[in-house]
């Protein structure tokens, strides 16, 4: 059995479990929660840098981050299934490092008022990273928007970029991007594990 240590609400461990169940190998993989904050938790024997998504292997060895861990899955599964072979996995890299960073700045932003009083806030680093998500979110919405014939890891990642957005942020990027909301019904429409994965607090 693969272990995999994650949380509900992580957009980085939803994207493992949407490529586990798409590749037919949930059931391969028992999930236990980790607690990124407490150094109890056994996440940072695992994963030097106390972070999740980590997947812990038959032998003993640990994969991190997300995507060695999906690559490894794909892998698993006779390989080139999610991440597409040839120039096309070049784009579907891509995708992914578009989605990734979205979710990496509006994580910072979550982590800012998590981590530092209210009156210590620093409105600039918070707008700075508020700019790669909006941004990122105008790239997606012009070229990125059309259902895909065959789904690769760029589409689940920015699936889940998406679902943490509303998860975090009251889900505000709907009002401005009409095309990536018609875009997202139609993966989830396509991607039971997506609703299934979803958290609402
Ligand atoms: N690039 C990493 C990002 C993982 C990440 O930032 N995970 C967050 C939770 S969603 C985390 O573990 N945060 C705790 C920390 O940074 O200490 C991946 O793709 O796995």
């Amino acid at each position: 059995m693969l272990v995999l240590r994650s949380s509900p609400a992580s957009p980085f461990g939803r994207k493992v479990k949407i490529a586990a169940s798409l590749l037919g190998l949930s059931e391969r993989i028992q999930i236990v929660d980790a607690e990124t904050l407490n150094p109890e938790d056994s996440l940072r024997q695992q994963n030097p840098l106390g972070k999740i998504p980590a997947l812990i292997l038959e032998n003993g060895e640990v994969l991190y981050d997300s995507r060695v861990i999906v690559e490894y899955l794909d892998f698993l599964a006779g390989g080139n299934r999610i991440y597409p072979a040839g120039e096309a996995r070049f784009t579907a890299l891509r995708d992914l490092a578009l989605a990734d960073g979205i979710a990496d700045a509006a994580l910072l932003q979550v982590y800012e008022g998590r981590f530092r009083a209210q009156e210590k806030h620093e409105p600039k680093w918070v707008d700075h990273q508020a700019g790669k998500v909006e941004r990122g979110l105008a790239f997606a919405e012009a070229h990125l928007s059309t259902p895909a014939i065959a789904l690769h890891i760029g589409h689940i990642a920015l699936a889940c970029a998406l679902g943490y957005l509303d998860l975090r942020f009251a889900g505000r990027w709907r009002e401005t991007h009409p095309k990536l909301v018609a875009w997202l019904a139609d993966f989830e429409a396509r991607v039971p594990a997506y609703g299934k994965t979803r958290v609402t607090a």
